[in-house]
């Protein structure tokens, strides 16, 4: 059973190996300036705008933001919710996501239950994912109380990810964090991708070109980036790592 945005995805990842996509912060921006900074990105080449953040953001500013990206772009809109707050309408599909490595009950499955309603009646495609903070975690990891694993154990990142597959989800994605220090770094994507029969989602401080192509080379089929789009040559940037990635 695969939607529209999920085939899209499957698709561009077939004809081009791998994607980027964008990651929007609402908590950090007006809609007007959240529509311009994803007309930026998919004019870079991005695949697809991710929007979500850490902390909470109002129902009403979340949907505007939303409605201003859906109003500018044709790319597809995901949204990636670290709690029910996350929803929202007008997007076209959710990353319906369990934080696997997370101790708190309510991460692993109760958000998802409370927010499966919504996501039907707002007609939200929902895409399985597996969501594994790694590294120091950042503040996701805080937030969804996860044990981040240690880079020095790549072995409990592919007990994870295997785990999350085998329970049917479509893509795992591994977390580095927002902001992180140093991106995930390859030798864990290589192991975990080494294992996996569904797409791999790598994210967290990936911030030029060339740790874009490391993330790719080791096995990301779809790498995120989200801060860099603050930075004053967010546009120089964003082309170099989609195009760096595609001619890799
Ligand atoms: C999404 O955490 C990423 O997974 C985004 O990270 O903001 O560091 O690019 P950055």
């Amino acid at each position: 059973m695969f939607g529209p945005i999920e085939k899209y995805l499957l698709e561009k990842i077939n004809n081009e190996t791998s994607i980027h996509m964008t990651l929007v912060d609402p908590e950090k921006i007006t809609a007007k300036q959240a529509s311009k900074i994803a007309e930026s990105a998919s004019q870079s080449g991005t695949a697809a705008i991710m929007i979500g953040g850490s902390t909470f953001v109002s129902q009403d500013h979340l949907d505007d933001v939303v409605k201003s990206i859906k109003q500018t772009v044709e790319i597809p809109i995901i949204l990636f919710p670290n709690n029910i707050t996350g929803i929202s309408q007008n997007a076209d599909a959710i990353w319906f996501m369990s934080l696997l490595n997370s101790v708190d009950p309510y991460f692993l499955m109760g958000a998802q239950i409370l927010g499966a309603p919504l996501v039907k009646k707002l007609d939200l495609e929902p895409i399985s994912l597996g969501y594994i903070i790694v590294g120091d975690g950042g503040t996701a990891g805080i937030v969804g109380k996860a044990l981040p694993i240690p880079y020095s154990k790549p072995e409990l990142a592919v007990a994870h990810a295997l785990a999350g597959q085998y329970l049917g989800m479509h893509f795992i994605y591994l977390e580095g964090g927002s902001g992180a220090r140093i991106p995930v770094p390859p030798n864990i994507i290589r192991t975990v991708k080494s294992v996996l029969d569904i797409p791999l989602i790598v994210g967290g401080g990936i911030r030029n070109k060339e740790q874009a192509i490391a993330a790719v080379s080791a096995g990301a089929d779809i790498i995120v980036t989200g801060n860099i789009i603050e930075s004053s040559d967010a546009n120089q940037k964003m082309s170099e790592i989609v195009k760096g990635i595609r001619n890799k």
